[in-house]
């Protein structure tokens, strides 16, 4: 059984259809998404109408739960009441509900793993945990929750949100972010150590090959990352009512993420000295 899992799509038209695409010409039995469809891009309406017409299995973003949620807009700033608001509007109300109910979380048995699909945490949609974290951090992400389905500690949790594909094995599990379609980045930048930004800017996803619901370990298991080049100049011609469009064409085009403030910050918060990255 191949799996194709999908993640973080953020209104990206050109991306996700490639990916698609892709996927189309290869053997593959299911397509799983785990969230952030809308939110950044324009495209938010088509993307959650392809997404929903070709994958079996979708769960929910933090991006997913914010922008069709009531948020109480006095309590915001102005530029981020706009955001909200032109977010909102890019998606119609049948769609806003249908993102609203999707479910948290998704498992299944695969070549004697239990494997956890989630967003970003079992605690959150958008609680952070990556590659730059502890051990103590990273292992957070196999515990169970009252969001997941079963109550056991995951042997292999595959999510999102972090837009940044990784792979790390601690004690004796397995971590695999599938990273973006529509907005890849690369939080650790340095100028003079920075490569290509194509080995960015590109739509990933991962195929999960095994014996679907096979409790038996003794079997094989793979996970194969997929980065696809798509026409991102495209899909920028379609997003002149961006109102964020400077910070997105940024994002696109060179991978680095529009607030590295925040980012920095959150490299001080772990202890990570941020002029040694
Ligand atoms: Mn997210």
């Amino acid at each position: 059984m191949k799996i194709a899992i999908i993640s973080d799509i953020h209104g990206n038209l050109e991306a996700l259809k490639v990916v698609l695409d892709d996927i189309k010409s290869r053997k593959i039995d299911k397509i799983y998404c785990l969230g952030d469809i809308i939110a950044k891009g324009s495209h938010q309406q088509e993307c959650c109408d392809l997404v929903r017409k070709s994958c079996e299995v979708v769960i929910k973003g933090n991006c997913d739960e914010y922008f069709t949620s009531d948020i109480d807009l006095t309590k915001k700033s102005e530029g981020e009441v706009k955001r909200i608001k032109w977010n909102k509007s890019k998606i119609n109300e049948e769609t806003a509900n249908y993102l609203r109910n999707l479910p948290f979380c998704h498992e299944f048995y695969m070549s004697g793993r239990l494997i956890r699909l989630l967003h970003a945490h079992p605690e959150r949609t958008d609680k952070f945990a990556g590659s730059i974290d502890k051990l103590e951090r990273l292992y957070g992400l196999f515990l169970p929750s009252e969001n997941t389905i079963s109550n056991e500690k995951a042997d292999v949790v595959i999510y999102g949100h972090i837009h940044t594909p990784y792979m790390q094995k601690i004690y004796n599990r397995m971590i695999v972010n599938v990273g973006s379609v529509g907005n890849a980045v690369d939080v650790f930048r340095n100028d003079e150590k920075d490569g290509n930004p194509l080995n960015t800017t590109v739509a990933n996803y991962l195929i999960l090959t095994g014996n679907y619901g096979s409790k038996d370990f003794n079997k094989k298991i793979s996970y194969e990352m997929v980065c696809l080049p798509y026409d991102i100049d495209k899909e920028l011609e379609g997003n002149k009512d961006n109102i964020e469009f400077d910070s997105y064409e940024i994002e696109m085009k060179q991978g680095k993420y529009r607030n590295m403030d925040k980012i920095y910050q959150s490299f001080i918060d772990r202890g990570i000295d941020k002029d040694k990255i």
